[in-house]
């Protein structure tokens, strides 16, 4: 039997795309630094110069599926992670732009092989986006995390031998 997990210990080798809406970037900026902070407490080089994190900025959710899908076929990446923030409040189609970006990140992950972290925010007000974006809990370094740990996961699955 084969437990395979992913790890956060060593990150070192891993490449990854951070893809950020600017719609209501009240809330990405502050998701956006929640994730650089995790990313730099495990090792990844998040300075001006490294070449293991790129970010890309795009106008609104919308848009997270074909930058992620661009970005993936690159061949540059081990894992992408987004980040949006859609308010039901403020949007009359928020079924419309969720679903699209929901669907569309997950068939970027599927069709390509590189995870994409689901980083948007889905919420009722402004207020409610802003306590998961830092004012209670930066929902930003979670995502980094997992995608830490799905980089390594894939990884750890790709480098396994078959057995003879
Ligand atoms: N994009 C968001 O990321 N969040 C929103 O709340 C939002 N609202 O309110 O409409 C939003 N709209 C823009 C959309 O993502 C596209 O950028 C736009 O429709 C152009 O394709």
């Amino acid at each position: 039997m084969a437990i395979i997990e992913g790890r956060f210990t060593d990150a070192s080798n891993l490449r990854i795309g951070v893809v950020v809406a600017r719609f209501n970037d009240l809330v990405t900026q502050k998701l956006l630094s929640g994730c650089l902070d995790c990313l730099e407490r495990h090792g990844i080089n998040t300075t001006d110069s490294s070449d293991q994190l790129d970010i890309a900025w795009v106008p609104g959710s919308f848009e997270l599926p074909i930058v992620s899908q661009s970005l993936a076929r690159s061949g540059k990446y081990e894992v992408l992670i987004t980040l949006g923030a859609v308010i039901r409040g403020d949007t009359p189609h928020f079924d419309v732009v969720v679903s699209e970006a929901s669907k569309g990140i997950a068939a970027v992950s599927r069709d390509t092989g590189i995870p994409v972290i689901f980083g948007v925010l889905t919420t009722d007000t402004m207020q409610q986006a802003l306590e998961r974006a830092g004012i209670k809990n930066n929902l930003g370094w979670n995502f980094a995390l997992q995608a830490l740990e799905m980089g390594s996961l894939m990884d750890a699955i790709q480098s396994r031998k078959p057995s003879s």
